[in-house]
């Protein structure tokens, strides 16, 4: 079946343009870009104020991506990145969403508009209401909408028909109350944006390496012989990563790239902090570009280290670092065993590359013995997932290139706070542990039943097994997958709620009734009963700082997110012994629970207050993997890719372009890749192209296939493009109809996003 979806962003084109790609990232052009976003949507002077304090350690974390900040020397106005820049203009917009909008503009119309329109229309001011059968949101006061959620959740039969799901922008302080919340209301049901990020990262590194998080610090990709990066395009969604690596290169470590496409951030780089350099050529940052295909990452490993094991039987103890595999690890017998089955050409045909470059990267692993990996998506979003992710592993364990200066994971997250998020206890599974010290100290006693993940949470929505939806923050009718099936599920919700800033896809598509609570951004200036209030972030590397905006709120109707979890709380929990005034009055007092509740905290109000935050400890970072069920760290078996492409079908993958943060669409263009003003476009390969009787602009219709299902999205444009045979390229979150919702990676649960099949059909 077929099905036409009408929760996706409507199919209308904006006008092509296609540029040459460019040869570097940043450089003038990024500023000068991020000039206009923050001239256009913030003004220029109020905007170079709050550039000045973005990233420094009296300001505010960028509510960009979760890349960190130096330990030391911060550069004056420049800790930040075009698209950081455009973050930060997004949320200071000078642009309202006021009750007056609403009343305007009924749901229908709002649901023509394009992502991209319906974000320019700026902040949220009130807490707007949609009663059943309504056609417009209407204000409500924030009792009266505290009063409906508790009603709604008190009258569930049971706790596990509500789901709360966390975006990462959330601050720990109102992540670890928000889970209190909701673990002393009854449920783990705490799915989060991480089930479709990095979950697979968490769960092969906690296996393997007895953590969940990356080990290295910024500081060692200067001692780094080599960093690879594989699945990621930091030169836009980590832009000052690229700082990271020009240090690499500049201390004379060398760079591989794994990847489908060559991405320009990874080729070459101009370094903004640095005038006299805007105009030059450039650092080059690739050694080695490996063009891999889509989900070819395990067997390209698989070919490596099958070259590595012939070069080490040759000259044993010169190639894998036999004194660290004998003491610190375990499985190393079974994996070479397992490692031997496979036959290198074979692998090699599965890659796309030539035996040639496959043995280059070889030797440079070979050679080098402080080895960094660091990776995002385009490892994480497959069948395979925690596969990649573990072999990986596998690889720095040969190695020895973990717990050690210059070597080890770099897992990239997204959001920039994620990590601090899972930290604080957003999870549908918290080990006993964490879930013994919330009882005690709170002296209650929390559900151990797992929750909904993602995908879980959707089927329950669907199947009207859960019946009421919060979320904090996100956008989860346009991130998750299928976006026509996770549209029915929010639809069959008696209450949808969201904490939000600004207006997006998942606040039109709704239950009977629909909430939508605005809350104050990063860049704001909090105020609660005992004075103004900082919160605190953690980024990819462990380092938990503070965050303290500085703006006046846009509307004095807006409250912080802490607040707002504090008063549904009251409102719903009639027994509850937490005094939620109090700990919303004065985020010291949740940092104090945060303490004595979660290990590494110690001192955390004193010592977050030290300019630059501190680390949160990290047993893979200090060589120690006693934690691991083995007690040691653990080399896994992994599978390559077993799917199959049949005649005619190619390999889908659902990419970022420059001009968005995930379902917030800045701009219409994808700079780096050549392509302006247009979002509907699907990148193939020039051969394919020609095969398929297809040409350059054509027309297409994509349709996916899943276990014999069909998923329909229509009207894209064909763009001839540098990337591997079979493979292809369209943007997230306009492709996301195509995305079967149970098509997930193994262990991790998380969604596919970059494994779609799809067949491409001429209008
Ligand atoms: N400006 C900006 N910054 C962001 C975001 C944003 O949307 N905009 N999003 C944030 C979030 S939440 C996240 S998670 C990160 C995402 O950061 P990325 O993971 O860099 O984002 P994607 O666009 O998904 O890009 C995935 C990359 O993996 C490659 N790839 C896809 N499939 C494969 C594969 O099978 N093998 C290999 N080796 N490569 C593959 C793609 O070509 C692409 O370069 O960025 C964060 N930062
Ligand atoms: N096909 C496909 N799907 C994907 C991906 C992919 O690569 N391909 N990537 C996945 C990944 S990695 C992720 S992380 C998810 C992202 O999923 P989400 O985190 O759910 O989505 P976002 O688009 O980041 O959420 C944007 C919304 O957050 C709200 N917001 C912004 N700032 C704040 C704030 O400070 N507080 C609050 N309360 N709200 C705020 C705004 O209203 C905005 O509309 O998408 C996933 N979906
Ligand atoms: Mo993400």
């Amino acid at each position: 079946m077929i099905k036409k979806t009408i929760a996706q962003p409507p199919e209308k084109f904006t006008g092509i343009e296609e540029i040459e790609v460019p040869h570097s990232a940043v450089g003038f052009k990024a500023i000068k870009s991020a000039l206009t976003y923050i001239n256009d949507e913030v003004g220029m002077v109020k905007g170079i104020g709050l550039l000045a304090k973005l990233n420094q350690k009296d300001g505010f974390d960028c509510p960009g991506c979760a890349w960190p900040d130096p330990d030391e020397k911060r550069s004056f106005l420049a800790e930040y990145c075009e698209n950081g820049a455009k973050a930060v203009a997004e949320e200071a917009t000078k642009n309202r969403v006021s009750p007056v909008f609403f009343a305007l503009n009924s749901i229908d119309e709002l649901g023509q508009l394009s992502d991209y329109e319906l974000g320019k229309k700026g902040r949220i001011t009130n807490p707007m209401y949609l009663r059943e059968g309504g056609t417009h949101y209407e204000e409500i006061s924030w009792d009266g909408a505290f009063e409906l959620i508790a009603k709604t959740l008190n009258e569930l039969e049971s706790p596990d028909e509500a789901i709360f799901y966390t975006s990462g922008r959330t601050s720990n302080e109102a992540a670890y109350l928000y889970q209190l919340f909701v673990r002393q209301y009854g449920t783990n049901n705490l799915p989060d944006c991480s089930n479709m990020c990095h979950e697979s990262s968490g769960s092969a590194l906690g296996e393997t390496l007895g953590i969940g998080k990356g080990s290295v610090t910024l500081n060692d990709f200067k001692h780094a012989d080599l960093v690879i990066v594989m699945g990621q395009n930091p030169g836009t969604n980590h832009p000052r990563m690229l700082t990271a690596l020009g240090e690499t290169k500049e201390h004379g470590g060398k760079i591989i790239s794994v990847n489908p496409l060559p991405e320009v951030g990874l080729k070459n780089f101009i370094e903004p902090q640095n005038p006299l350099k805007w105009f030059g050529t450039g650092t080059d940052l690739s050694d080695l570009f490996l063009q891999v295909k889509i989900n070819g990452d395990v067997a390209l490993l698989k070919a490596i280290l099958l070259l590595l094991l012939e070069k080490e039987k040759i000259n044993p103890g010169t190639v894998f670092d036999q004194e660290f595999i004998a003491k610190q690890t375990l499985g190393y017998e079974s994996f070479i065993a397992d490692l031997e089955k496979y036959n290198v050409t074979d692998l090699i045909a599965q890659t796309g590359l030539s035996h040639k470059e496959v043995v280059e990267a070889a030797e440079m692993i070979a050679d080098n013995k402080k080895i960094i990996v660091c990776w995002a998506m385009g490892l994480t979003q497959h069948k395979n997932g925690v596969d990649n992710i573990r072999e990986v592993v596998n690889l720095l364990l040969l190695k020895g290139s973990i717990g050690k200066p210059g070597a080890g994971t770099c897992p990239v997250r997204g959001h920039s706070n994620v990590q601090g998020d899972r930290t604080m206890g957003i999870w549908e599974k918290m080990p006993e542990q964490f879930l013994e010290n919330i009882d005690a100290y709170f002296d209650f006693k929390s559900p151990r039943k797992h929750g909904y993940d993602v995908v879980k949470a959707i089927e329950a929505m669907h199947e009207k097994k859960a019946r009421f939806f919060l979320g904090m923050g996100g956008n989860f009718n346009s991130a998750t997958p299928d976006t026509e099936y996770t549209a029915q599920a929010l639809r069959n919700c008696d209450l949808t709620v969201h904490i939000s800033t600004k207006i997006n896809r998942s606040h039109l598509i709704h239950g009977k009734e629909a909430l939508i609570l605005p809350c104050l951004g990063r860049t704001e200036i909090d105020t609660q009963a005992s004075g103004d209030q900082f919160v605190t972030v953690e980024n990819s590397m462990g380092v938990i700082s503070k965050s303290v905006g500085i703006l006046e709120p846009l509307s004095s109707f807006l409250k912080s997110e802490t607040a707002i979890v504090a008063g549904m709380a009251k409102a719903t929990l009639k027994n509850s012994k937490v005094d939620w005034d109090a700990l919303s009055a004065n985020y010291d007092l949740i940092r104090n629970a945060v303490e004595a509740t979660i290990p590494g905290f110690d001192k955390f109000n004193e010592r977050v207050r030290i300019p630059g935050g501190f680390y949160l400890p990290n047993n893979a970072r200090e060589n120690d993997f006693s934690n691991t069920h083995s007690g040691k760290a653990n080399f896994t078996i992994n599978e390559t890719s077993d799917v199959v492409l049949e005649k005619e079908q190619y390999m889908m993958m659902t990419i970022r372009t420059h001009d968005q943060y995930n379902t917030t669409i800045y701009g219409l263009n994808d700079r780096y890749r050549g392509i302006l003003n247009e979002r509907r476009v699907v990148f193939m390969n020039q051969q394919d192209i020609d095969e398929a009787g297809l040409k350059k602009d054509d027309l297409v219709d994509l349709i996916s296939h899943f276990e014999g299902q069909e998923r329909l999205a229509e009207k894209f444009i064909v763009i001839p493009y540098s990337i591997p045979r079979s493979c292809t390229a369209t943007y997230f979150p306009e492709a996301n109809v195509l995305v079967p919702l149970h098509s997930k990676a193994r262990i991790s649960n998380q969604p596919t996003s970059k494994t779609v099949i799809i067949t491409i059909h001429r209008r």
